[in-house]
């Protein structure tokens, strides 16, 4: 019809929102402090996501040097910059708004450390790999802040980190299917955004004041972890006076048992006995943590 705001049934089943936390600010690493929001003791696991962390650090805490087996990590920066070398001599920064998506398969041992003064910030998600996947080969998709793809449309700005949206897609690939974007709403925008119905899904607010699912329902502000329910995509208003940034999350559930044993994440108990049995002896996967430390690590011997 002539006039009619195509807009209005983009979807034609919202998912609303079931549960909400508030992420609460804990120490973790050494001495840097994590809001965790997945990953905490009332919410262990989202299939496929293990872990949400939007971290702080300032030098001298940080992530020295630890392992990683059975999933992928994604470090999205926000603010500052985060010096990262693993074992193989892969190193770089990752500075505000560049992606880290590590593919840590049968095994990474890495340091993430602050790489500037002041207070470094960002999101690190876990995403869980399928049992036929978590013995893959190491893998880096990295993506600077000025090559991630970004649309505006109506006021809304989003920044594809994976997935597509606005007709604008990412390169990344992800393992397990899995949507990562970034939105920005100025103040009366409306969005709806499509997500797979199969699949999992969760907003978490950076900034500023949202509605999400209803309109109806109470705003969300910063830090607040929204898990949506069933349906075919998002809705969220911006009704509030100022700029509302957040991420929506969707994956794929893998539905397979798990056994997670710190940064290790297998389906079974013989698995992480395994790893850990790989760990100290230093093979599969792990030959060259033997005689590896990272350089923050040596500098802080001298
Ligand atoms: C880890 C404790 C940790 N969240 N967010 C135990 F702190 C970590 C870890 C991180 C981490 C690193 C960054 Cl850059 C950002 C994070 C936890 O490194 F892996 C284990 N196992
Ligand atoms: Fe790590």
């Amino acid at each position: 019809m002539p006039g009619s705001d195509q807009n209005c049934d983009v979807l034609k089943e919202p998912r609303l929102v079931e549960r909400k936390f508030l992420a609460r600010p804990q120490h973790e690493g050494a001495g840097a402090i994590v809001r965790r929001s997945i990953g905490r003791f009332e919410l262990r696991y989202f299939d496929p996501f293990l872990a949400l962390d939007e971290f702080s650090v300032t030098a001298p805490a940080g992530f020295p040097d630890h392992p990683h087996r059975g999933f992928e990590t994604v470090t999205y920066m926000l603010q500052g910059s985060v010096a990262h070398e693993d074992f193989e001599g892969h190193k770089g920064t990752i500075g505000a708004g560049d992606l880290q998506w590590m593919t840590a398969g049968r095994g990474i041992v890495h340091s993430e450390m602050p790489a500037a003064q002041g207070t470094q910030k960002g999101l690190q998600l876990w995403i869980n790999l399928s049992s036929k996947h978590k013995m893959i080969e190491p893998r880096y998709q990295e993506v600077p802040s000025k090559n991630i793809a970004e649309a505006v449309e109506d006021g809304i700005k989003v920044r594809v980190i994976a997935g597509e949206a606005l007709g604008t897609k990412s390169p990344i690939y992800t393992r397990t299917p899995t949507m990562y974007l970034d939105f920005t709403l100025k103040p009366g925008n409306h969005l709806q955004q499509p997500v797979p119905t199969s699949w999992n899904a969760f907003v978490y607010v950076l900034e500023g004041e949202g509605v999400f699912g209803n309109l109806k329902s109470s705003a969300a502000s910063a830090h607040h972890l929204l898990l949506l329910g069933t349906g075919d995509g998002l809705e969220a208003w911006n009704n509030s006076s100022k700029p509302l940034r957040f991420i929506l999350v969707g994956g794929e559930p893998l539905g397979e048992p798990l056994v997670q044993y710190g940064p290790f994440v297998m389906n079974t108990q013989e698995e992480i006995d395994k790893t850990i049995d790989d760990f100290e002896n230093c093979v599969n996967g792990f030959e060259k943590a033997r005689h590896w430390r990272s350089e923050s690590a040596l500098s802080l011997e001298m």
